[in-house]
């Protein structure tokens, strides 16, 4: 085990302990991997390292009380260039600040373990769901029964069909049409909250048969209020073409995203992804960048905010909820949610990679029966 020292932030050097870092046997190594929260650290020279951490808990001495603060339950710790305030953002959107000294910060990387000292630490943000690669939730709708969907992320966060939605076949074998206002894929509340999330990545496949006005295939919110993220990919309104976009929630009256143009031409399937990691709020179509919102100063980093009570909506408006044009006319499939900002490489891969690494045509056409899954397992920033 090495300590990571000052002046020798560098990847290269990094990278150097790779031969002498392998500490633990084969058995230890994946204990820690099962046991290890994952993090990642912004240093103070605006380098950034992942990882995993067997640290349980940081010391915090607030004003009233000395804290020991589970980091499962943080979602980022903020440390200011002087050292005197540390600033702790809650899962449950809480903020805490105080002074904290803690010891190293222990981190399992690729080529082993490192320890941080914290007085190098800018920014550490802690991603409690634990799962390999991020996946939280992973809709294909294929070979399911009755008005259930499952997750086959392994997470949970099972749906049901909602109204007039059924199952038909689509390029990726089964996915979801929708033709009516009250129709829709429900991933209810108790199942899933993004609340407190430090970063995201959602992302679908669909295909308009027709324009309403939103084009809202993605919402979180309940009625009268939104949640944490909505992708949108326009319609119409008043005859004219009607924008669309992806957004966040960063708190209760705080959204930040960019609209587009409408994008989607009728009768062609489509990917859109939606990511935030902080510093931006981005969407991709097919694999390709088509806008970026930098996140204003006074809100980088926060993590979503949702009341509770927030439902997903897929394929009609969740806040709406009497509206009879909030819904899309077409159909769903491959809806993938993820607790991490995926990377540009990592979205093109999804676009247009499967499972075993085979590659597809670009669309259009789409493939015949043969769309990306997601990948199980992502390798690690580089
Ligand atoms: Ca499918």
């Amino acid at each position: 085990m090495r300590t990571l020292r000052r002046n020798t932030l560098c990847p290269v050097l990094l990278a150097g302990l790779a031969a002498v870092a392998w500490p633990q046997s084969g058995r230890a190594e994946a204990e820690v991997a099962e046991e290890g929260l994952p993090v990642a650290v912004t240093l103070s020279d605006g380098s950034r390292l992942r990882g995993t951490t067997p640290l349980r808990s940081v010391d915090l001495q607030t004003t009233y009380a000395e804290l020991d603060l589970p980091l499962a339950k943080v979602a980022r710790i903020r440390f200011d260039p002087r050292r005197e305030q540390a600033s702790f953002d809650l899962i449950n959107g809480d903020t805490l600040t105080g002074v904290c000294f803690p010891p190293p910060l222990p981190l399992d990387m690729l080529f082993g373990r490192i320890l941080v000292p914290f007085e190098h630490i800018r920014e550490l943000r802690v991603f409690p769901k634990g799962r390999p690669g991020g996946l939280a939730l992973h809709f294909t709708f294929e070979e399911e029964k009755g008005n259930e969907v499952e997750d086959r992320s392994g997470s949970g966060h099972h749906g049901v069909l909602v109204g007039e939605a059924r199952r038909v076949e689509t390029p990726g074998g089964q996915g979801v049409q929708i033709t009516q206002p009250s129709s829709h894929v429900l991933v209810p509340a108790e199942t899933l909250s993004v609340r407190g999330w430090s970063e995201l990545t959602v992302a679908v496949r669909f295909r308009l048969d027709r324009y309403t006005t939103y084009g809202r295939v993605l919402s979180r919110g309940r009625e009268g209020r939104g949640g944490g993220f909505g992708l949108s990919v326009g319609g119409v309104y008043g005859g004219r073409p009607y924008h669309g976009g992806f957004s966040v929630r960063l708190g209760p009256d705080q959204s930040v995203g960019d609209t587009v143009p409408r994008y989607a031409e009728l009768g062609r399937w489509y990917q859109a992804v939606g990511v935030y990691d902080g510093e931006a709020v981005r969407l991709y179509v097919d694999g390709k960048l088509v806008s970026s919102t930098d996140v204003p100063d006074k809100l980088r980093g926060k993590p979503l905010h949702e009341d509770d009570g927030t439902d997903l909506f897929i394929g009609r408006c969740a806040t709406r909820r009497t509206w009879r044009d909030t819904h899309i006319v077409g159909v769903i499939d491959e809806v993938a949610i993820f607790d991490r900002a995926l990377t540009e490489v990592e979205i093109g891969e999804l676009h247009h990679t499967d499972g075993d690494g085979s590659r597809l045509e670009p669309p259009p056409p789409p493939p015949p029966h043969s769309w990306p899954r997601v990948m199980p397992r992502f390798p690690p920033e580089g």
